[in-house]
């Protein structure tokens, strides 16, 4: 039988990390490899139940060093690449931009050109919706793909260099690529910074949840293996050079994705503080996703449905997010990995 390749980077990531799972158990008759250098928000003990699948591989490196990257690409040779790595949180990138550049930038270049030097049949680009920029409240106002890019976060703007580097390595050389743009994913393994995982553990703990200026801007909501869904199909099925927005139509105020986490827990809205608002910070997000359904593509959960999900798996995995808040996690590598 043809063992494909698929290369992941970013997969000890919240989506990366979700995708590497889904790939390994859909598809035994492939090799999923997990490339990652492990930052802040690299976590291997997500992977406690695959790491000893014949079919997942771990590889820890870095995307921006590109002695070590090409020479892996020519020597592996892999048939497909999805590529997850990347600084995510916003807030990180207002206090710190120049990481987001190194890596979001000249690291999706180095992959760049080492897909060009070795040739694989996909690349795909895991983007996101704030590359466009932000919506007004009107409803019926979505981002398509012909959307003008006007990022406004040193996050967003890093995101939208590195899609006009994948365009113009597609233009340029012809690279099979695709770039997909997702609105917020939230689900299993989310980094407890980020809104609904913070909500999440805080609520559990009894601890204020900060809500950024008065609550009132909107995110769209995709559960994150409606997200791996869609990746897996444009990494099969995506036309060459085409860029696809990923969304279900699930817009809520930041205020009501809280009161909703609140309410399912039991517990008083009174832990909600209302605090500083964040820099630049984009009213609201939503996704028209026609093209990617064309493609063949369908969400399976609703934010409701999702979100009961994801907090009854919360609940039922305290061991995972508490090790992540204490950064116990960060001493699984050594002992799984390096010192045998
Ligand atoms: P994450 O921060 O949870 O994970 C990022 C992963 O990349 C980590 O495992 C980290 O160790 C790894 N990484 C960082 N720098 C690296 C480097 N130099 N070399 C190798 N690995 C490196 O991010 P996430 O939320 O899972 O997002 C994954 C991708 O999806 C990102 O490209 C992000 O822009 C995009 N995206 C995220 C969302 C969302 O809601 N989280 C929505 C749309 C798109
Ligand atoms: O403590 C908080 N309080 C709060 O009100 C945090 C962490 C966030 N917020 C607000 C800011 C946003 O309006 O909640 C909303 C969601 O914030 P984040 O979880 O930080 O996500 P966001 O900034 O929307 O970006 C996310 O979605 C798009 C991911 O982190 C990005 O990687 C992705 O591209």
């Amino acid at each position: 039988m043809d063992r494909k390749k698929i290369l992941v980077t970013g997969g000890a990531g919240f989506i990366g990390g979700n995708f590497v799972q889904y790939m390994v158990n859909k598809y035994p008759q492939y090799d999923i490899y997990n490339l990652d250098v492990l930052t802040y928000a690299g976590d291997l003990t997500k992977h406690r139940n695959i790491e000893k699948k014949e079919n997942y591989h771990f590889i820890k490196a870095d995307i921006i060093n590109r002695e070590e990257i090409i020479p892996l690409f020519e020597n592996e040779k892999f048939d497909y690449v999805a590529h997850f790595a990347a600084e995510s949180h916003v807030d990180r990138s207002i206090k710190e931009p120049e990481i987001f550049v190194q890596t979001n930038v000249l690291g999706t270049q180095v992959l760049l050109d080492a897909v060009k030097q070795t040739g694989v049949t996909k690349f795909v680009h895991v983007s996101t919706d704030e590359v466009y920029g932000e919506l007004d409240f009107d409803p019926t106002t979505f981002f398509t793909e012909d959307t003008p890019l006007q990022p406004n976060s040193p996050y967003s703007a890093s995101k939208a260099s590195s899609d006009f580097l994948v365009r113009a390595y597609h233009e340029t050389y012809g690279l099979p690529v695709n770039i997909t743009r997702c609105s917020n994913n939230y689900g299993p393994f989310h980094f407890p910074e980020k809104l609904i995982p913070l909500t999440i553990s805080r609520v559990l703990n009894e601890e204020k949840v900060p809500v950024y200026g008065n609550g009132k801007n909107i995110r769209d909501w995709l559960h994150v293996l409606d997200h791996c869904a869609a990746i897996d199909l444009v990494l099969q099925e995506g036309v060459n050079g085409e860029v696809y927005n990923v969304g279900g139509h699930n817009e809520r105020t930041n205020l009501e994705v809280v009161k909703t986490i609140i309410s399912t827990l039991g517990k008083s809205e009174e832990l909600i503080e209302f605090v500083t608002d964040r820099l630049g910070h984009d009213k609201r997000y939503a996704i028209d996703p026609t093209k990617l359904e064309r493609l063949g593509w369908k969400p399976t959960y609703t934010f409701e449905t999702g979100i009961a999900q994801t907090i009854q798996w919360y609940l039922d995995n305290k061991w995972w997010w508490e090790q992540i808040i204490s950064g116990e996690y960060k001493n699984y590598f050594n002992k799984q990995y390096s010192l045998k």
